[in-house]
């Protein structure tokens, strides 16, 4: 028996050795493609962007888990231990035990963090909603932040200061105790408060269904974060949460990470899952985000799909027993097109004192009789108070529907004037506004853009 045991080891050591050899030579006469040897947060790297996910403590216990999270995730926001019914959860008496078995394990493994949420409606104890008394709720909002944010300075990347403030389908913040007992002012507060506390953190608004440029929601945010860059109330970004239906995000997704961007905030998609998870839906929300350059990353709302808050959905990028889907490779090759971080939008335009304006004219998507495209255009000229800016068709094509810009047809000529907020144009200013447009025989991009009666350069 003992022999035939050795027997056993001896060829089963013998059959490891050869297909080990097997796979290195086929490794040396076959090349891999590049892709195949990344992962998401290192594809994501190399444009300077970051790829997260959100991590529950209760499962780094598990070991497929945790190896898919240190090996394609540089980024982790705590799904739950972050939020105020863990870290406080009476008066005065902090926990940040679970938060901080996360925190060791980012640091651990070369991962920055998220920090999410600091003042949020849901997930509130009850001693808190249930204050009336403006003082006293002023003084523990303010307390919750400082002493959380305290405890993890230094260690976070970038706060979620304020969550999902605002209310479904208005441009009016949504009913809550801050609300309620504070007044409109309590983001701000909420802010200020944040700034003091860590200086090196980016402070972030996050909401959902704020990805549709046309919806008043997504309006009342940009209204917000417009109010507080011209205030000088201390935002640096805003987290698109992006919990999508399998149809993916709206078509105008990118010109709203880009309209925020050119606010002078850093833009982020901070939870994303798509219901079903289509490759190209997956693949055209990584697109929306690495077409703008201050779009930061993006952070899927959990690994496998049986993590997931809606796992009946399936709308991540791991199937539940740790498998790459096809989603993952979707997401994977988005990520390498792209602009880098930072690296700027558009063209450097000319120095001021030229004159004039340029124009940059993209058709962002095309479809059978129908397209999208986003116009950018720059003031290179005195500053405007208000503009016009006037084209015309070449080929019959119709506007159909525009935001950022209100836009009338009369023939093949067309007429757009900025709408209440983006009417000022400083020299070398720009701003950006997109239409649909329905075409029949061709479509090309026309040349004749005027500012304010004008002519602009294009390209
Ligand atoms: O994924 C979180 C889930 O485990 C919690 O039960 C739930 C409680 O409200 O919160 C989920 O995360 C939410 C996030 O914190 C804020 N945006 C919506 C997310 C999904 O509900």
């Amino acid at each position: 028996m003992r022999t035939v045991a050795r027997l056993h080891r001896v060829w089963a050591l013998v059959s490891v050795v050869s297909a080990a050899a097997t796979v290195a030579g086929a490794a040396l006469l076959v090349p891999r493609p590049a892709q195949a040897a990344s992962t998401l947060g290192a594809q994501a790297a190399t444009s300077g962007r970051y790829f997260g996910t959100a991590v529950a403590a209760g499962r780094l216990g598990d070991s497929t888990y945790s190896t898919i999270l240190d090996r394609e995730f540089n980024m982790i926001t705590p799904e739950n231990e972050m939020k105020w019914d863990t870290t406080e959860p009476s008066r005065g008496s902090f926990n940040f035990g679970p938060a901080d078995q996360i925190v060791n394990h980012a640091q651990a493994h070369g991962q920055r963090m998220r920090g999410h949420t600091l003042v949020w409606y849901q997930q509130l104890p009850g001693w808190v909603s249930s204050i009336g008394d403006a003082n006293t709720l002023r003084s523990v909002m303010d307390n919750h932040i400082t002493t959380e944010m305290t405890h993890f300075k230094g260690k976070i990347y970038a706060w979620d200061v304020v969550n999902e403030a605002f209310a479904d389908g208005s441009s009016q913040h949504r009913s809550s105790v801050f609300q309620n007992v504070l007044g409109n002012g309590f983001i701000e507060e909420a802010f200020r408060t944040a700034r003091a506390a860590d200086p090196s953190a980016k402070l972030c608004y996050n909401d959902y269904n704020i990805e549709n440029w046309s919806d008043a929601k997504t309006q009342g945010v940009f209204a917000m974060v417009k109010d507080f860059k011209a205030r000088g109330v201390p935002i640096d970004c805003v987290g698109f949460q992006s919990h999508f239906g399998s149809g993916g995000p709206p078509a105008s997704f990118q010109t709203t990470l880009q309209n925020f961007a050119a606010l002078g905030v850093d833009v982020q998609l901070t939870e994303l899952d798509i219901a079903q998870a289509p490759a190209t839906a997956y693949s055209n929300t990584v697109k929306d985000c690495v077409n703008v350059s201050r779009c930061a990353g993006i952070t899927v709302w959990g690994i496998r799909d049986s993590d997931s808050w809606r796992s009946g959905d399936n709308p991540l990028l791991f199937d539940g027993n740790g498998n790459k889907k096809a989603a993952y490779d979707a997401v994977l090759s988005a990520l390498g097109g792209g602009v880098p971080y930072g690296g700027g939008d558009s063209p450097t335009p000319p120095p001021s004192g030229d004159g004039g304006c340029s124009v940059k004219y993209t058709i962002s998507s095309q479809w059978t009789g129908g397209f999208g495209a986003n116009v950018e255009v720059s003031n290179l000229g005195d500053p405007v108070s208000s503009w016009t800016l006037t084209w015309s068709f070449g080929a019959g094509q119709q506007v159909t529907q525009a935001w950022n810009a209100t836009v009338t047809q009369s023939g093949s000529n067309v007429t757009a004037k900025n709408v209440s907020y983006n009417g000022s144009l400083p020299t070398n200013g720009s701003t950006s506004f997109g239409f649909n447009g329905s075409w029949n025989s061709g479509n090309p991009a026309p040349t004749n853009f005027a500012l304010n009666g004008t002519a602009c350069t294009t390209g």
